[in-house]
């Protein structure tokens, strides 16, 4: 049965990819193996992930830069994976947006996945993970996955992509300009879209003057772990460096679209260069590796500590009369002898 679905989806059965990023999605028997069985095929999929406000226009921007990369690619296929719930591509949005989005869906060669929760598997970077890898595996040569910029959650769902986009509009309030600080140290790529409103220029200016700045103090730190920041030599065009570009967009009329693609294609194959894409995999890998450790190990003891142990120590921990520390000693001791007794 899930060896006749995983067929049908490595021979491009869309029906079939759908059956299978649910059954991922839920977490259920066929999709853990079904991931099992895709994962030789993964690897080559270039992740790009675009995060930034809500209402930045990062659909729009998702709809046009599909559009754009499957004109410039026709034998290759894009997936999107919206990991909003006031997506147009959730539902969330206006009629007008929707039908808009739904338009790409002519487009067979184009399958767009929303995501509203964090589903069975996790947090919504492993569940991001888990469909990228079945995109992967069917062939979709660009993932293009949508968050909105809000906490670390997004900031872990950005991380496992290639290549990040981080989407700003022209503003003037200092607050908003703020927040960016964190955001800006995950960007390969800066956009202001809505240049079609007063101040796209200044917003330009001013990130260009907060990367510089970032520079700066990584350098004064010492340190270069602000890797993205760091200029290009003039003289050595063998660099690694990468200088994050600003481009200025109006997503909903298509303007600066095709400059945007090719940043994005000349951030692959700087990210091939410069070893850096063999290094993003790995770390995707281990991040895969470390969480699917941590849920099975979980699992496992929750499975042979009884509940009344636990609850036991929480309600000694809560008199004071044992640390929480204590606790997981006592768990820790108790598992330890129990699974000395089985294997006897
Ligand atoms: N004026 C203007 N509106 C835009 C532009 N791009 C998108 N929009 C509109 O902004 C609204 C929010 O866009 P959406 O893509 O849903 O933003 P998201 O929440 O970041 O995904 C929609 O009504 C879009 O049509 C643009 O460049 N200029
Ligand atoms: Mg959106």
């Amino acid at each position: 049965m899930t060896s006749d679905l995983i067929d049908s989806l490595r021979k491009g059965n869309r029906l079939a990819l759908s059956r299978i990023l649910s059954q991922v999605e839920n977490g259920t028997e066929t999709g853990r193996t079904a991931l099992e069985e895709l994962f030789p095929k993964t690897g080559t999929a270039h992740k790009i992930g675009i995060t930034g406000p809500p209402g930045s226009g990062k659909s729009t921007l998702v709809n046009a830069l599909a559009r754009e990369l499957r004109q410039r690619e026709p034998d290759k296929k894009v997936a999107i994976i919206a990991v909003d719930p006031s997506s147009p591509f959730t539902g969330g949005a206006l009629l007008g947006d929707r039908v808009r989005m739904l338009d790409l869906e002519v487009d067979k060669q184009i399958f767009i996945r929303s995501m509203a929760s964090r589903g069975a598997l996790g947090g919504l970077a492993e569940q991001t993970e888990a469909l990228s890898q079945v995109f992967d595996a069917a062939g979709y040569s660009f993932i293009l996955i949508e968050t909105v910029g809000a906490g670390q959650a997004e900031v872990d769902v950005v991380n496992l992509a290639h290549t990040t986009i981080v989407v700003d509009t022209p503003g003037t309030g200092d607050d908003i300009q703020s927040i960016k600080a964190g955001i800006l140290e995950i960007a390969d790529i800066l956009v202001v879209n809505k240049a079609d409103r007063p101040g796209a220029d200044q917003s330009v200016s001013h990130l260009r003057n907060m990367l510089e700045l970032g520079y700066a103090r990584s350098l004064n730190n010492g340190k270069h772990h602000l890797q993205n920041f760091e200029e290009i030599p003039e003289d050595e065009t063998t660099s690694t460096d990468w200088k994050p570009p600003i481009f200025k967009t109006i997503a909903c009329e298509y303007h600066g679209i095709e400059e945007l693609t090719d940043a994005i294609l000349t951030h692959a194959s700087y990210l091939r260069q410069s070893g850096q894409w063999h290094a993003k995999d790995r770390a995707a890998i281990k991040a895969n590796i470390r969480h699917l450790l941590t849920a099975s190990l979980l699992n496992e003891f929750n499975q042979k500590v009884p509940v009344e142990l636990l609850d036991s120590l929480i309600e000694k921990a809560q008199k004071r009369l044992i640390s929480p520390n204590e606790a997981v000693r006592q768990l820790l001791a108790y598992n330890r002898i129990n699974s000395l007794e089985s294997s006897e």
